[in-house]
């Protein structure tokens, strides 16, 4: 496997871009080797710019659930385009997109479209500060909202890869505002809310966390947090940036059957393109502009490129027995990779929720950022690497998420498995 042209470009890159990646985690750093840059991909094919071609796993984080250039998507994004890229005005696509989120999350009243998962999460703060008249807000150990400064504590994915769980540049005043609780945990919930009572503005949380790698929430976990936050005046801050149409349309909130009081989405409903939204109940997202007091705004919000392509998403994934065939291929790969790690006498942990999945290596359950010390992180690299140099492609991070796409095949799946239990024997 040739990476000539990667490793030029990787040079290149970082005399003009901080890291040579505009998101720190493409740098590869937490797993070492080259970046790969991609040149192109279809279906559950991704092509570096050797023309090296990987089973993609990554999905750009979530979005592809469709797989890459799926047709009806680039059709509805190549149809938008040549009406016009973008207004600065309002336009019958959001109203439509609107609607359709609307109708998949029935705890949502009114909802905002935004440019990203941290927009979406940075507002739905800002409006359930402005609720609740309250500053502080409990986040999650391990958990990732995006890059908002009050975010950046104990945060997962980019934080805890790059051992940043705290970033700099945070004044502490906005940081102080923030508590973290151990996820997993109602009572270090409870314990905060006591400490802090009638500060609380929001409990904020991924229904399914992804970010310290894929971590279910334990039986009762939300609805304690519902509870929790019922008792308080708090408000329950569902983060399904990932999980919205990932693990059923209606996301964790239909999975789980508990309600969230403002939900924020992004990746999949932008079909690929920037994109966030963030909404929830009438009288909470009634304090956002214009209507209420609490400010937010977006140049490119609404985007009817990026709304036309999550449409055509969202409408593919309304097909009746998609998720449950989606669930079947994440089922059959955890199996058989789980399958592989046995026979090489591999000590795999396998968390997975419908198609989102994560391998830790370890013989211990992981349930909490807490958990991710007993981890081999070293020995995930190295299956990172062997898998990569056998054409499949993972998160180059162990606290993300794998994600499989309608577009994987039976075959793609063996071919996976395959390389998966050679790799295991070179760890
Ligand atoms: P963006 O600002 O990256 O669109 O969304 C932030 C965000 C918010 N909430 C959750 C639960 C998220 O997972 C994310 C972003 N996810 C990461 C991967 N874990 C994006 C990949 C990256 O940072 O490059």
């Amino acid at each position: 496997m040739t990476l000539d042209r990667s490793a030029a470009l990787f040079e290149r890159a970082q005399r003009v871009i901080p890291g040579g990646v505009n998101s720190p985690v493409r740098a590869f750093r937490s797993v070492g080797g080259t970046p790969r840059f991609i040149a192109s991909a279809k279906g559950s094919r991704i092509t570096d710019v050797d023309g090296n071609e990987y089973i993609d796993y990554v999905g750009s984080w979530g979005p592809m659930i469709l797989g890459h250039a799926d047709e009806r998507v680039v059709a509805a994004a190549a149809e938008a385009l040549r009406r016009g890229s973008s207004f600065g005005a309002p336009t019958e696509l959001e109203v439509r997109m609107a609607e359709r989120v609307v109708e998949c999350f029935p705890s949502l009243e009114l909802v905002r479209m935004v440019n990203s998962g941290t927009e979406a999460v940075m507002s739905a703060v800002r409006v359930a500060r402005a609720y609740t008249g309250r500053d502080r807000i409990i986040k999650f150990d391990g958990c990732w909202h995006g890059h908002a400064d009050g975010l950046l504590v104990k945060a997962g994915s980019t934080g805890l890869q790059y051992g940043v769980p705290d970033s700099a540049g945070v004044p502490a005043a906005y940081a102080g505002h923030t508590l973290v609780a151990r996820y997993n945990d109602v009572d270090s919930v409870r314990a905060l809310l006591a400490e802090n009572e009638g500060q609380v503005a929001a409990i904020l949380v991924e229904p399914v966390a992804g970010n310290m790698g894929v971590v279910p929430p334990a039986e009762g976990f939300l609805q304690g947090l519902r509870k929790a936050a019922d008792e308080s005046g708090a408000v329950l801050i569902f983060d399904e940036v990932i999980t919205g149409f990932r693990i059923a349309l209606g996301g964790a909130q239909e999975l789980y059957g508990v309600p969230a009081d403002l939900t924020t989405l992004g990746k999949i409903i932008g079909g690929g393109f920037p994109v966030g939204a963030y909404g929830g109940k009438r009288e909470i997202m009634e304090r956002i502009s214009p209507l209420g007091p609490a400010v937010q705004a977006g140049t490119l919000s609404g985007n009817p490129v990026a709304m036309s392509a999550g449409l055509a998403t969202l409408d593919a994934l309304s097909e009746p027995g998609l998720y449950e065939a989606l669930e079947a291929k994440a089922a059959a790969l955890a199996e058989g990779i789980g399958q592989a790690a046995q026979a090489a006498g591999v000590a795999l942990t396998c968390n997975r929720v419908g198609s989102m999945m994560t391998g830790f290596f370890t013989d211990r359950p992981v349930a909490n950022a807490d958990d991710l010390a007993h981890c081999d992180k070293e020995r995930y690299a190295r299956f990172f690497h062997g898998l990569l140099n056998r054409g499949v492609a993972l998160a180059p991070s162990y606290c993300e998420a794998a994600f499989v796409s309608t577009a994987h095949s039976d075959a793609d799946l063996e071919a996976t498995i395959t390389a998966a239990r050679s790799a295991f024997t070179e760890l």
